[in-house]
């Protein structure tokens, strides 16, 4: 949008860690893409293209780190989900039994993961005399900027000695929160592409109407004028951040645990069902108090909003995909909340029916039968501690709270909240989840 209104010579070089498939379908096409936004009854579609090219780092691994410490790179964004970064929270210490973590530290020369890249990019930069660039995480975690700093630099300092504490003078980490409902591209993506491009686009990617940026101004070698394109440029991300990880994120994994293992697909029939929706209500309203207010932003509309977002009839996005890494994103969505309601005597009901609704999904089969991934990266630590009987609701309960690093220790030593979870989990094992969200919203 900015290069839309100013032109100018910002572009994007994208880099994959993992993957080949963004750079095998928009190379070719010389990086242009179709954003397609679908509303209610109607479908736009625009070409972008600010993207100057991608690499597949898996397959070109010296591109990926010549593109690193090209002088014109001023800022690497990220968006990567939470459980690529291997950081342990709430410090951001890094945890060097992460798969990509361990072989970076082993081999500092040649990077695969984030923190590898990154360290072994602003190491070079300084000792070839260049500007270091700003780096700016757009993934949902809390204090994401903070967090990747911790960890950028307990790695730094960890291949080479010193290198942190440059980093942590040197190097901008500015916070953000990004909110934009993006579903998994489907066929049906690249159908309504092609038939509105008469043409195909590999890499077109589907999207809501709603979208919102708040960032933290901390960039020293400069960024495009993203205000000028509705981005909320800010000295204090978090008030933004708690609202949407508490309430919208929360709500969402929420439905997503609900959903799935009640046999809804997509989100949007999740909503069709009216306890589920009132249900939602309740848990938004109660993740909303324990925020700050927010500049600019009136709560109950937000809420009624979100809802809104969530029921949009256009847009299929798929309760498995938000129920994957539940072990990533249940501490910010909705432990900590809870925990900060226990600590403040207010009502824990709706965070304990969450967390019974994520416990039920761990078992991996929903009610009609049909077993499942939980597509989690401690999914077999999860399996293996429910191994056993799995129909006593108060020994899952125990097992899946003692999982390491987990649950806030307020929550682990609480009689009340353990007590709160295995009765809705209770009513969730004998007599089904529609009973359940019966019982809550009672
Ligand atoms: C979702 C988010 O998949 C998920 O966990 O809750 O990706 C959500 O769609 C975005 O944060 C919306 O901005």
């Amino acid at each position: 949008d900015t290069l839309d209104l100013h032109g100018g010579d910002w572009r994007i070089a994208g880099v994959s860690l993992r993957g080949t498939a963004a750079a095998e379908s928009l190379n070719p096409q010389d990086g242009l893409y179709t954003l397609l936004v679908r509303d209610r009854d109607q479908l736009h579609g625009r070409v972008i293209a600010s993207l100057a090219q991608v690499i597949a780092a898996a397959q070109q691994p010296r591109l990926a780190r010549e593109a690193l410490i090209a002088p014109g790179i001023k800022i690497v964004t990220l968006t990567v989900t939470e459980k690529a970064y291997g950081l342990e929270r709430p410090d951001g210490a890094v945890m060097p039994e992460h798969p990509a973590v361990a072989h970076d530290l082993a081999n500092p020369e040649d990077p695969q993961g984030v923190l590898g890249l990154l360290a072994w990019a602003l190491g070079e930069r300084r000792r070839r005399g260049l500007a270091p660039f700003t780096i700016l995480c757009c993934d949902n975690l809390p204090s994401n900027g903070r967090l990747l700093r911790a960890g950028v630099c307990d790695f730094a300092d960890r291949v080479a000695p010193g290198l942190g504490a440059w980093i942590s003078s040197n190097v901008s980490f500015p916070c953000t929160m990004v909110d934009r409902i993006t579903p998994a591209v489907t066929q049906q993506t690249l159908s309504d592409a092609a038939a509105m491009l008469a043409c195909k686009d590999l890499a077109a990617v589907e999207t809501e109407p709603f979208s919102m940026w708040v960032v933290e101004d901390d960039f020293p070698q400069g960024r495009p004028a993203w205000e000028d394109a509705g981005v909320l440029m800010v000295d204090d991300v978090s008030p933004y951040e708690h609202m949407k990880l508490r309430v919208l994120n929360g709500a969402h994994s929420l439905v997503a645990y609900v959903g799935h293992v009640a046999g809804h697909v997509y989100v949007r029939d999740a909503l069709s069902d009216e306890v589920l929706a009132h249900a939602l209500d309740t848990y938004m309203r109660c993740a909303a108090q324990t925020l700050q207010s927010v500049a600019g932003i009136d709560l109950a509309d937000y809420i009624v909003a979100t809802r809104q977002r969530f029921a949009n009839p256009a847009i299929a996005h798929a309760t498995h995909q938000i129920a994957m890494d539940g072990t990533e994103k249940l501490p910010q969505r909705i432990l900590d909340p809870a925990r900060d309601c226990l600590m403040q005597h207010r009502d824990i009901v709706p965070f304990a029916f969450a967390v019974a609704a994520w416990m039920r999904y761990c078992l991996g089969v929903t009610e009609s039968g049909q077993h499942y991934s939980l597509r989690d990266p401690r999914e077999d630590e999860i399996k293996a501690v429910l191994r056993g009987p799995t129909e006593d609701a108060q020994s899952i309960v125990t097992a899946l709270m003692t999982l390491p690093g987990l649950f806030p220790l307020e929550l682990r030593d609480s009689p009340v909240w353990r007590r709160t979870v295995a009765d809705f989990l209770r009513i969730m094992l004998a007599s089904g989840m529609a009973a359940a969200l019966s019982s809550f919203v009672s």
